[in-house]
């Protein structure tokens, strides 16, 4: 089965209800290739004027984070079941910031867990830091990380996962991943899939490579037999979003 060409927009804590709302109108009005599924992720804050305002049909709107926890006593936190009564359907998890912050890889695979047994989709992201790249410990990291999400999901959890791989010294740093260096990742998350999870689940599981992409790294690595998207943060708050998404046509 073909995988369905995926760009999401991580605006991460950035934007004002008026260029959220911007950023949003131009998707709608743009020519968005229809074979791509597109997923914006501002901040909670803004989620809501994100669910009123898109109209583009293959545009959905994703939460950032989301608490493991049931509604109740978590100050500061927000529900599975709060996104979903707002209309939000996806929810990032495991984003190299959080985790810099301090989420465990069990928190974020608990996280991932609860998400999709409340009926969220998840972009579950994984990668590795510079210290950890230069050690040769590249694909020892994502394996851990990838091993501590199989322990929770199963089954038919995986066809609401999208794998983000964002290896952490280019996040942010303009310090794009070599296609060759990317593709070697990625085809190690599906190997990795396909041994320890299923052959269906390492065909059909999306795999996105984030880190500093722009309209004009993303062709090449669109190329990329293994790469079936992008998580893009500082340029999915420009124009150029809608060039990443067109990448692959
Ligand atoms: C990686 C990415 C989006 P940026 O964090 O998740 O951000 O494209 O700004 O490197």
């Amino acid at each position: 089965m073909a995988r369905k060409f995926f760009v999401g927009g991580n605006f991460k804590m950035n934007g004002t209800k008026e260029s959220i709302k911007s950023i949003i109108k131009n998707l709608n009005e743009a020519k968005l290739d229809p074979n791509v599924e597109v997923v914006i992720a501002p901040s909670h804050i803004f989620l809501p004027i994100a669910v009123d305002a898109v109209t583009a049909s293959n545009v959905a709107v994703a939460a950032q984070n989301v608490s493991n926890k049931p509604n109740g006593a978590h100050t500061g936190e927000v529900s599975v079941s709060q996104l979903k009564d707002i209309g939000v359907n996806w929810t990032i998890t495991g984003h190299s910031e959080r985790r810099a912050a301090g989420e465990s890889d069990e928190e974020v695979a608990l996280k991932t867990k609860a998400a999709i047994d409340g009926g969220l989709s998840v972009i579950w992201c994984c990668g590795e830091s510079l210290e950890e790249r230069e050690a040769g410990k590249t694909v020892e990291v994502v394996e851990k990380q990838l091993a501590a999400l199989a322990e929770k999901v199963s089954g038919d959890d995986w066809k609401k996962i999208v794998i983000a791989y964002e290896p952490i010294w280019a996040i942010g740093t303009g310090k794009v991943a070599t296609t060759e260096q990317a593709q070697e990742v990625h085809a190690a998350i599906r190997k990795w899939l396909r041994t320890n999870v299923s052959d269906s689940v390492a065909d059909e599981t999306r795999i996105l490579y984030g880190g500093s992409v722009t309209a004009k790294n993303c062709k090449d690595l669109a190329k990329q037999e293994d790469i079936d998207g992008f998580l893009v943060g500082g340029a999915s708050l420009k124009p150029e979003f809608v060039d990443i998404i067109n990448s692959n046509q």
